[in-house]
């Protein structure tokens, strides 16, 4: 066959199946088999020169415009498919709009944080200022120097969680079990006078029940100055609950131990799910204990290096997550740190 002939076969051959391609992959074959390196029509313009001069002009003007016409109705064609192909991709994933959204999750703050926040704007409004301390401290802070020394009773109230690290002429180190440690902290390296609210969490080993977490919040309050006496104690606190909790809520004053103030005092909140009868969450006595408190011991104020004859100063200790519980009637402490959203999603 001559090469004119051959060259009309692949006309033929190529546009006949160009019509067929439906996918791009069957492009790129019909590509290879007449356009491609060993393809039909580049096999005949190869074969051109063998040809005398008047049958290349003609055959090779033929050969070289259907290769353009190819070309070009090869890209047509591509186009077409690769528009197909887009059109039914979003047909099939077609998008409702009139359907409703996924809602979003808006976070917001815990409702322990939210308490916190609350108390130390409290303290704020009343002139304290807030200074934090360390989470992990030395047993210095945290007991002795608290006139709690070693194999002293009073550290059994505080089951603490000692950090397993020792090195010889170093002190124990624990995690703090209160806040109280940064009234020492704060004392040593500040002259009176002095009004300040230490926020932060404290860890003791502890079994839990609806009172009782193994980690909890405490604010510290302390104010040193000239003149302060209970009364100054007294009033504060009794400002404090009444801002967070409403005048109606009853306050009550008990005696109580603590090695580092003389006189010592809780304050407790008539518990709001009995109304003071006597239930599960107040332990059946009627009332939650929110905080220890009283008048710094002398001798701590002289251990820092401050005159005790002319200086006096109250200190207190709250329970962010009782102070929580009680505005928010919730009766179980253990609660708040589940992490349970339709729990929190409430405040
Ligand atoms: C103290 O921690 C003293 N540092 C408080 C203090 C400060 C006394 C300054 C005097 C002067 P206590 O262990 O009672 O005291 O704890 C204080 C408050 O923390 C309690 O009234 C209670 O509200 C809260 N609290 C104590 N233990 C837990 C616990 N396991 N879970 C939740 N809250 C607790």
């Amino acid at each position: 066959m001559d090469l004119l002939s051959s060259l009309r076969e692949i006309e033929d051959q190529a546009w006949a199946q160009l019509q067929t391609c439906q996918s791009e992959e069957d492009l790129s074959r019909w590509w290879q088999t007449f356009l491609g390196r060993k393809g039909g029509l580049t096999q005949i313009l190869r074969s051109l020169g063998s040809l005398p001069l008047d049958q290349r002009r003609t055959v090779g003007d033929k050969a070289n415009r259907l290769k353009n016409a190819l070309q070009e109705a090869y890209e047509e064609r591509r186009r077409r498919i690769q528009e197909e192909a887009l059109t039914s991709a979003l047909a099939k994933a077609h998008v409702d709009v009139s359907l409703p959204g996924y809602p979003t999750l808006i976070g917001r703050l815990h409702p322990i944080t939210q308490t916190l926040r609350d108390v130390l704007d409290c303290f704020r409004s009343l002139g304290f200022q807030v200074v934090e301390g360390p989470e992990v401290e030395w047993d210095y802070y945290n007991f002795e120097a608290l006139l709690i020394p070693k194999d002293h009773p009073a550290r059994d109230l505080w089951a603490t969680l000692w950090i397993d690290y020792k090195r010889d002429g170093e002190m124990p180190m624990l995690l703090r079990t209160h806040t109280s440690p940064n009234q020492i902290r704060y004392m040593e390296s500040h002259s009176p006078p002095i009004r300040i609210v230490s926020p932060g969490k404290c860890y003791r080993y502890e079994a839990t029940d609806p009172t009782h977490e193994w980690m909890l919040t405490q604010v510290e309050v302390l104010a040193v100055d000239e003149g302060l006496s209970m009364a100054h104690l007294k009033g504060v606190l009794s400002e404090f609950a009444h801002r967070i909790f409403g005048p109606q809520r009853k306050v009550r004053f008990r005696c109580e131990y603590y090695p580092f103030v003389e006189p010592g005092m809780d304050v407790l909140i008539d518990c709001f799910q009995c109304q003071g009868q006597g239930c599960r969450t107040c332990g059946g006595s009627g009332w939650l204990e929110i905080l220890g408190s009283g008048m710094v011991h002398p001798q701590i104020l002289a251990n820092v290096g401050y005159n005790p004859e002319r200086y006096t100063g109250y200190a207190a200790g709250l329970g962010i997550e009782r102070i929580a519980m009680l505005r928010y009637g919730i009766d179980d402490i253990r609660l708040f740190y589940q992490n349970d959203i339709r729990f929190l999603e409430q405040f």
